[in-house]
């Protein structure tokens, strides 16, 4: 922990839209009277209807409900596009980024309004009605915000599958989500390498119902097949269609999209989240974490495909007016430059990035950060993981020349926005603490029991009450949320991390007290890695934990007990790292795979991944009672036979 605090620069406390007495105004506002606070910023959205019932939620065990604004009547396409016509119709929207640095683009409000009202009506071409799931699975084009867009111009409710995922994760997406229609394009391109999109969605949809249309956006030009009757190329259609389309009347709480993510157990879930919370949320979350002015240009390097691309790259900056990069790219391709001469070449004033692409750009060495001039840059952000120290004062220093503020911002798929950070103007930094609450946000540490821990102190991250930007349900299984979210301490909605609060009162996030990784800032269930390794035939059992990683920040390391008279060999491990690839995807990739012949198991057969942990880690000495173990010699051959990091 770093005891080190950077206080909010003079001329941040002249322009930034809230100061700290502002901040601590607000924030008690917003937590003492909720209604009126939310009724009165729920002004920032154009409703058909304006709500008159505000929050209407329970975090009771045996009644989670969970309603915003639910008398109101909105559309998000009309929040992000047509209301800013009137202004804004020649500004720029969406500056694109290609792959290749020679190529880019930019789209204007009113070029965004025609894009989407096309997509739209091809669409409801296809079939597509309001309610019904669209899978999307896309490289980051335009067109990806186009049809995310356009299903909420038409009320269909969209499920963004990352273009990293296997045909296997796609199909299980599209079948949870009974999606008949899917998105995608010929192939992507990241890197310079092309990604089969439309050869995977053929794979995928072997496994589904068999009923599902195809929509293919052209991008690389690259052969692929196209089945009669259910695929169709996106160019042919939109030509054939108008580029008006009437916005659907949606409630509230309609669903607006669902996004997969991991868990502690079981397949990946629904996250389901509705139009009029989330939308206020993310624009406002937008608007106060990176105090955005009118004008600023504006860059979250996300994929659409996570939900910081949702509610960052789209919904939150289109709802403000923004102007919103978004990059095909990757950070070291073609050098490690290149996020850095993107911000040159766009004049980008607000910067969002993730710990692991600043951790590996700061082992490339300085001088490719150096070497460009940084000088439009004025905040910030970082998400999706812990950030070290470290990594935290050589972006504030190295990136940001010491005069950008870092916002350090924690949350999850499930908050659907921003809920610790600093807000720029307003608060004093410390590298590596996510600071304080967002409006509306009421945080508190328990312990294991459930007990209320005061003061300085570390334990199990809650939140007591709802926010607007909350997930609603996990698509299809309430109880499913109600058992992930609200059981562990009834009354309160568990996040599955871990923290401290200092004696300042600022939260220090410490990482996943579940069976959850975050890998390079994704997360990946130990359970999804187990299940891919199992289905290998000479897989018997497995079982998978993390481990501290330089750039990752946690590492995958996987413990395989192969079938009777199989024999482990390098050849193998190769094989079944390629299997994990293949079944979940490349982010799933194992880095250390160790062959053994039995697991540390209680008595009862649960595997104690406690010291599989601690054996990860390298931390031996340290093994605590293993006592209860059914064969405590297995312990000595793991430590003999642990794999080296590399
Ligand atoms: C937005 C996003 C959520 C998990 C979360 C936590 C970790 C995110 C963080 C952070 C420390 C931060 N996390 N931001 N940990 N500091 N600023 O990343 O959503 O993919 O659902 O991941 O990521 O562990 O629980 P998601």
């Amino acid at each position: 922990m770093s005891d080190k605090v950077y206080p909010v620069p003079a001329q941040w406390k002249k322009r930034a839209l809230v100061n700290d007495e502002q901040y601590k105004k607000m924030y008690a506002e917003s937590i003492t009277a909720p209604d009126k606070f939310w009724a009165k910023h729920a002004k920032r959205l154009d409703w058909f209807k304006t709500p008159k019932k505000i929050k209407n939620t329970s975090f009771a065990y045996d009644n989670v409900s969970i309603k915003w604004f639910e008398d109101g009547v909105l559309n998000v396409s009309v929040n992000c596009i047509d209301r800013h016509l009137k202004k804004r119709a020649d500004q720029t929207a969406i500056i694109w980024e290609g792959d290749d640095p020679y190529y880019d683009k930019k789209i204007t409000y009113r070029e965004l309004y025609e894009q989407v009202c096309r997509f739209a009506n091809v669409l409801k071409k296809q079939g597509v009605k309001k309610g019904d799931r669209v899978t999307i699975y896309m490289p980051m084009i335009p067109e990806a915000a186009y049809a995310m867009l356009a299903c909420a111009r038409i009320g269909a409710v969209h499920s963004v599958v990352f273009g990293g995922f296997s045909p296997d994760s796609l199909a299980g997406r599209i079948n949870d989500a009974q999606s008949k229609f899917v998105v995608t394009a010929d192939e992507g391109l990241r890197g310079g390498k092309k990604v089969p999109l439309k050869a995977n969605t053929d794979e995928a949809l072997k496994k589904c119902s068999g009923d599902e249309k195809v929509v293919v956006i052209r991008r690389t030009g690259g052969a692929v097949a196209m089945q009669a009757g259910r695929d169709v190329w996106y160019h042919e259609e939109a030509a054939k269609v108008p580029a008006e389309c009437k916005p659907e009347k949606m409630k509230a709480e309609d669903p607006l999209f669902i996004l997969y993510t991991s868990g502690s157990t079981g397949k990946p879930k629904g996250v389901l989240h509705t139009t009029g919370g989330y939308l206020l949320f993310a624009s406002m979350t937008h608007q106060y974490v990176f105090d955005y002015h009118d004008g600023d240009i504006y860059w979250c390097t996300a994929d659409v495909g996570w939900v910081t691309g949702h509610s960052y790259i789209l919904y939150g900056p289109l709802a403000n007016g923004a102007t919103t990069l978004m990059f095909e790219g990757v950070p070291n391709y073609p050098t490690a430059s290149r996020f850095w001469e993107v911000i040159d070449k766009h004049q980008v004033n607000i910067f969002y990035t993730a710990p692991t692409a600043i951790r590996a750009l700061m082992g490339a060495g300085e001088d490719f950060v150096k070497r460009t001039s940084r000088k439009s840059l004025r905040l910030l952000g970082s998400v999706g993981e812990p950030i070290n120290p470290e990594a935290w004062e050589w972006y504030h220093r190295v990136v940001g020349d010491d005069r950008c503020p870092i916002v350090d911002t924690w949350w999850q798929t499930e908050t659907g926005g921003i809920l610790i950070t600093p807000l720029p103007g307003a608060t004093k930094l410390k590298p590596g603490s996510a600071t304080r609450p967002f409006f509306g946000c009421k945080p508190a540490l328990v312990d294991d029991k459930g007990e209320f821990l005061k003061g300085e102190a570390s334990g199990n991250l809650v939140i007591l009450d709802s926010w607007p930007g909350q997930m609603r349900t996990v698509y299809g299984d309430h109880e499913r949320f109600v058992q992930t979210y609200f059981s562990a301490y009834k009354g309160m909605y568990f996040t599955g991390d871990g923290c401290r609060r200092d004696k300042d009162g600022y939260y220090w996030i410490t990482g996943r007290v579940d069976d959850v990784l975050n890998v390079s800032g994704h997360r990946l269930g130990t359970a999804e890695v187990e299940s891919a390794l199992v289905s290998h035939p000479k897989v018997s059992e497995a079982a998978v934990v993390g481990y501290p990683h330089d750039i990752k920040g946690t590492g995958i390391y996987c413990y395989v007990t192969l079938m009777a008279g199989e024999q482990g060999s390098d050849i193998l491990r190769k094989d079944l790292v390629t299997h994990v690839r293949k079944e979940i995807g490349p982010i799933a990739s194992p880095d250390l795979l160790q062959f053994a012949p039995g697991l540390p198991k209680t008595r009862s057969g649960k595997i104690m991944r406690r010291i599989l942990r601690k054996i990860a880690e390298d931390e031996f000495g340290n093994l605590g009672d293993t006592s209860t173990l059914a064969d405590p010699a297995v312990v000595d051959d793991l430590i003999a036979n642990r794999q080296n990091k590399k």
